[in-house]
């Protein structure tokens, strides 16, 4: 070879090669903890303690520990019915605001060896563990920031304190994949005893960088999730609500320049978005409830979600690239109640039944484009195995390009499931789905933020024999994952809807099979009553409905209802105030006393005339559920009379956690009460200049 010749050779061999090399990664990048996070998908987080002796969300700090007695308390019970639900891990509540700590911590005597349970010798969290290990499940921690009982609460020799808590944690119960910290900071407290109101700046107080070095050294593959990371992000509710777009990059909005993310900030500084191209790898969690409480309440056992309700939440989570946080709360014995474990059951049957046939297994894939024509590793065959970081790649300047999957015959499905390689970063600004029908290509769908997994769920089935991915980056792309799937049947449950008139509608949007109902609070069967029209329900009580045929008996829904309020009446409110819609039966509307002019009085007050008199047992508050913080209620006052004149007070209190998770509070009176008139007093009021709420209810049965 001539040596002009050799050279060429030798140019043309490198631009190969080079033409070869993996794609440069994109932006911010997960660490190796991360990218273990992200394959887990879903965890669940248990809340357990005082608060579920006391019927409680949040303690004070002076609980006895002695309260705590789990007689029946078995972890693979609560870890097995995770298990079974398709869950991946749990993080246990060690210690919640209330300071109690469920392991025999050396830091402070509140702790379980304080109570009579297992003759003071009880680890809670050493149960977990073993637990965990003989089920092959994941153990993270979730210990609170603020500590209602720690006398040391807001100086700095509290920071210590903490600090040694997390290194117990840290070293005594294996490996972790999560530390999870709380953004509910400061407030009142018992504080070994001064009664008071301690405030912290939540943004330095707490020097988190100091504490999460702790972390990261001791527990280098747990995640930390805080308010904006530094492992993964909250979203600013507890509803496991993400948007359809949902980044795992992220840039908090920072006042300063240069602000790393860090907890303490406030609500609306979250992104449930994330940002694209965003600073760090920052991928979202989100947390809910599988009842309204993180906390048992056995008042809330028909308002545990339902199988078809979590998979829904699943595909509004994991389905977009974040993962499923569900809370679960083991009741006074220490078990997870039956209906809990049912419903955990029926996600778990559904998702193994879903994801159990890759329709696209069989495929052949082609594509517009491989990387340096090298299909044996960047081939779009790659996107078919089971793994997560094999994948399809194009050449560097082809960021538009697409993937058509020839399915050997007719196929149907109503999930498409794409996922990125995101050790390379987030790459993929969004793609379009095309179905070949009638001989040409007729788009389905689409999505943007692909990242770690992304799911398209169809409203319906589609047939066909060709699918085609088309592809938008604004560099090479990567995929590394098609996958088609298929849903099984299943009925969500009915609405349930009642109106002032007392009169309720039972309807659902999904099922056109007939809806069985019962008003005893037994299991709606085939032999229940067809409902038919609406009928009146003003008295209250339990309503079960669920649609069915002989063939799939759908998800039950429950509602239990208080007196009607037909002939109710309000006898005082601030003026133009708008207060009957606290007694509308719409959960949409309020009575608002924000407006200009209206603002800044405490109490405020409302008083209704039930128009007869009535055993009262409880009473509902249902805060303003149009997602603002403005006038959530902290403390109320509840009064009773029997002319509107003469008022007699019957309960006082607090509600808990209640901006993070506005759902209805239900409060239950010392003993039940005759009356005919009730008043309802804001005393404190969360945020905002004014109170918001939105319904009022008795319960009297
Ligand atoms: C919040 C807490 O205030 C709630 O009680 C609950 O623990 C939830 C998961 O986090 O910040």
């Amino acid at each position: 070879m001539k040596k002009t010749g050799f050279f060429i050779g030798l140019l043309a061999l490198s631009a190969n090669l080079f033409g070869q090399s993996a794609p440069k990664p994109y932006g911010a990048l997960p660490t190796a903890a991360q990218l273990k996070w992200h394959e887990m998908e879903m965890y669940c987080l248990i809340h357990f303690g005082a608060n579920t002796y006391l019927d409680h969300e949040w303690g004070y700090g002076d609980e006895d520990p002695n309260l705590v007695n789990p007689v029946q308390f078995d972890a693979r019970q609560i870890v097995g019915a995770a298990k079974a639900g398709g869950f991946k891990g749990v993080i246990v509540v060690a210690k919640h605001h209330d300071g109690l700590c469920l392991w025999p911590s050396k830091t402070t005597t509140h702790n379980i060896s304080q109570s009579k349970w297992k003759n003071g010798k009880g680890d809670i969290l050493k149960e977990y563990q073993l637990a965990c290990e003989q089920l092959g499940m994941k153990l993270g921690v979730y210990c609170s920031p603020w500590d209602r009982n720690n006398p040391e609460y807001g100086k700095p020799t509290y920071l210590d304190i903490y600090r040694r808590q997390l290194k117990e944690l840290y070293s005594n119960y294996g490996p972790l994949f999560t530390s999870w910290h709380d953004g509910a900071n400061g407030g009142s407290g018992y504080y070994g005893g001064a009664n008071e109101t301690r405030s912290i700046d939540r943004t330095t107080y707490y020097d988190w960088d100091s504490t999460w070095n702790i972390t990261r050294t001791m527990q280098p593959d747990a995640v930390i999730f805080g308010d904006v990371g530094p492992g993964s992000r909250w979203l600013g509710n507890e509803e496991g609500k993400t948007s359809t777009t949902c980044w795992a990059t992220y840039t908090p909005e920072a006042p300063e320049e240069g602000r790393r993310p860090a907890n303490g900030y406030v609500k609306s500084e979250l992104g449930i978005e994330g940002t694209r191209h965003g600073k760090y790898w920052l991928p979202a969690e989100c947390d809910v409830p599988i009842r309204p409480g993180w906390f048992y309440h056995t008042s809330q056992n028909p308002q545990v979600k339902t199988p078809s309700e979590l998979l829904d939440l699943y595909f509004e989570t994991v389905g977009r690239g974040a993962s499923l946080d569900l809370g679960l709360s083991p009741d006074q014995r220490g078990l997870l109640n039956d209906i809990d474990v049912a419903s955990l059951k029926g996600l778990g049957d559904l998702l193994r039944k879903t994801f159990a046939v890759n329709l696209a297994k069989q495929a052949t894939v082609t594509a517009s484009n491989i990387r340096g024509n090298n299909s044996t590793e960047y081939g779009p065959q790659q996107v078919l195995d089971a793994d997560r970081y094999s994948y399809w790649a194009t050449d560097d300047e082809v960021t538009t390009a697409s993937l058509t999957l020839d399915l050997h015959g007719a196929k149907t499905f109503n999930i498409i499931r794409i996922r990125e390689n995101i050790k390379l970063g987030q790459r993929i600004d969004s793609v379009g789905v095309d179905i070949m029908k009638n001989g040409s290509w007729t788009s389905i769908g689409g999505a943007t933020s692909i990242g770690a997994n992304r799911l398209i769920r169809l409203d319906k089935n589609v047939t066909t024999d060709k699918i085609r991915i088309r592809v938008y980056a604004p560099v090479s792309i990567t995929v590394s994952d098609i996958g088609l799937y298929k849903e099984p049947p299943h009925i969500k449950a009915p609405m349930i809807k009642r109106e002032k008139s007392g009169m309720v509608t039972i309807y659902s949007e999904q099922s056109t099979a007939p809806i069985y109902y019962t008003l005893d609070g037994s299991e709606p069967t085939l032999k229940s009553p067809v409902y038919k029209h609406p009928f009146s329900f003003a008295d209250g009580g339990t309503i079960k409905a669920r649609s069915a045929s002989k063939a799939l008996m759908g998800d039950i829904k429950t509602r239990i209802y208080g007196i009607g309020k037909k002939g109710w009446k309000v006898i005082e409110a601030p003026l133009n105030s708008h207060a009957d819609n606290v007694i509308d039966e719409d959960e949409h509307t309020d009575w608002n006393t924000l407006t200009p002019g209206l603002a800044g009085k405490i109490p405020v007050d409302v008083a209704i005339d039930m128009g007869a008199t009535h055993l009262i047992k409880a009473f509902t508050y249902l805060p303003r559920q149009d997602k603002q913080d403005e006038g959530l209620i902290g403390k109320y006052a509840f009064y009773i009379s029997q002319d509107g004149r003469n008022w007699e007070k019957a309960r006082a209190g607090d509600f808990h956690n209640i901006e993070a998770n506005p759902v209805q509070q239900l409060v239950i009176l010392d003993h039940p009460v005759k009356a005919r008139y009730f008043k309802f007093s804001a005393l404190h009021i969360n945020e905002g200049d004014g109170v918001a709420v939105a319904e009022l209810g008795i319960i009297t049965r």
